[in-house]
């Protein structure tokens, strides 16, 4: 089978150059090569040391808490899990070249933004754990993540909702005047819904100052992308749309930076949306329910474990002398104790009473929910051998 992701003959640029037309494969910007030396005619963005290497930090403590947390589902510790390993380049690098101000709606597999943001150890395991200090009350499953003081709008299942949502919230944006933009994460899989259509229109019509970044990560679960779409990936429809387009590679960290940079500059001196495919490969299940042996070879996924946009960083670092191995061991030993603490901290603190699932979303309860929560109550009370008790309390 045709892997429609790249073209036959990919063409590489170096240039961040949003291009307008479609008439000829879209070429991909590319700067640092698998050992992290960036091409000859690539025009690197500005970077600090300390930048460069939060980004490796940042990227690393995610590759460790996936790891960490896919472990703990399988010795049954949380429910569920989401990983995503081989996209950190994308993902991080994206999310340092956006400020503070603006504002990320992600899809699901995008943690490496909020690890960028500041989103704490701790913050990760309440909501994973879904003890009552998550700030969804443990109502939503586990990964579904959010944080107002971080602008990073609560994740939903629904694939897609975020965009035509991020068309909106950067409209907003704009019109209060903001120099800010709405930075909105979606897979390929997810553009194939109608609110991508949507979404993309009415952020082209409205020239809303929005980042649409889809990561073509080569699958939507098991569905492979050539199975997927056949036109020229996902960059051909924001041309389609009449928004500026840039094809990356979603593993060279640079190059997603350059981007993303160049693409934020452009939404708020322009006021317009502006599309990054990013061009990637899920080297992890789909999720914990997953089982990606069933669907592509060990063959393909080694393709793209050489290409892993963690160690492509790390090689770079190195070839400027900012790479310190002993410091970055040491850290990484400290990071994984911190994470071992923190979810053990949060393991043992209660679920959110009861009560609160019918809460928040009426101002009084209605008497059928009243009704169900005190038949739910008097099942619990009934058989305390099976339940943990504490979900009657009123958490602490
Ligand atoms: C509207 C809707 N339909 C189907 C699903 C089930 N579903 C969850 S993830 C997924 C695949 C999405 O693939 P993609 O957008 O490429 O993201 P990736 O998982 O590859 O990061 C599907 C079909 C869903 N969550 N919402
Ligand atoms: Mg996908």
């Amino acid at each position: 089978m045709q892997d429609n992701r790249q073209p036959a003959a990919p063409l590489l640029t170096h240039k961040v150059e949003p291009i307008s037309n479609g008439l000829h494969a879209i070429p991909m910007l590319a700067m640092l090569d698998p050992q992290g030396k960036p091409y000859e005619q690539a025009e690197l963005p500005e970077l600090s040391q300390d930048k460069a290497i939060k980004i490796h930090h940042a990227m690393v403590f995610t590759r460790l808490l996936d790891e960490r947390m896919i472990a703990a589902q399988r010795q049954g510790r949380v429910s569920f899990y989401l990983a995503c390993t081989g996209e950190e380049g994308a993902i991080v690098a994206s999310a340092a070249a956006t400020e503070s101000l603006d504002m990320i709606m992600s899809q699901y597999r995008e943690q490496g933004a909020l690890v960028w943001r500041g989103y704490t150890p701790r913050q990760f395991m309440d909501q994973l754990f879904s003890n009552h200090l998550d700030p969804n009350k443990g109502r939503q499953m586990p990964i579904h993540y959010g944080d107002k003081a971080l602008n990073f709008m609560t994740i939903s299942s629904p694939l897609a909702t975020q965009i035509p949502q991020a068309a909106g919230y950067a409209y907003g944006q704009k019109l209060s005047g903001q120099a800010a933009i709405t930075l909105c994460y979606f897979g390929e899989g997810a553009a194939s819904e109608g609110d991508f259509h949507a979404g993309l229109n009415m952020a082209a019509v409205l020239k809303c100052p929005a980042i649409f970044l889809c990561r073509n990560n080569g699958y939507a679960i098991s569905t492979p992308a050539e199975e997927q779409f056949v036109g020229d990936g996902i960059a051909s429809r924001g041309i389609g749309y009449g928004i500026k387009t840039l094809r990356v590679d979603g593993n060279d960290a640079m190059a997603m930076y350059a981007a993303t940079l160049k693409a934020r500059e452009i939404a708020i001196a322009e006021s317009c949306p502006i599309l990054i495919e990013a061009m990637t490969y899920r080297l992890a299940a789909h999720s914990t329910s997953d089982d990606p042996s069933g669907y592509r070879s060990q063959k393909e996924e080694q393709i793209w474990r050489e290409r892993d946009p963690v160690l492509r960083w790390q090689y770079y670092l190195q070839q400027c002398g900012w790479f310190d191995q002993d410091a970055h061991h040491q850290w990484q030993s400290e990071m994984k104790n911190t994470l071992l603490q923190a979810m053990k901290d949060a393991e043992i603190v209660p679920v959110a009473p009861v009560s609160s699932m019918i809460e928040d979303v009426y101002h009084t309860p209605p008497w059928h929910l009243q009704r169900q929560l005190t038949q739910l109550q008097q099942h619990l009370e009934r058989h305390p051998d099976a339940y943990d008790l504490r979900c009657l309390g009123e958490g602490e």
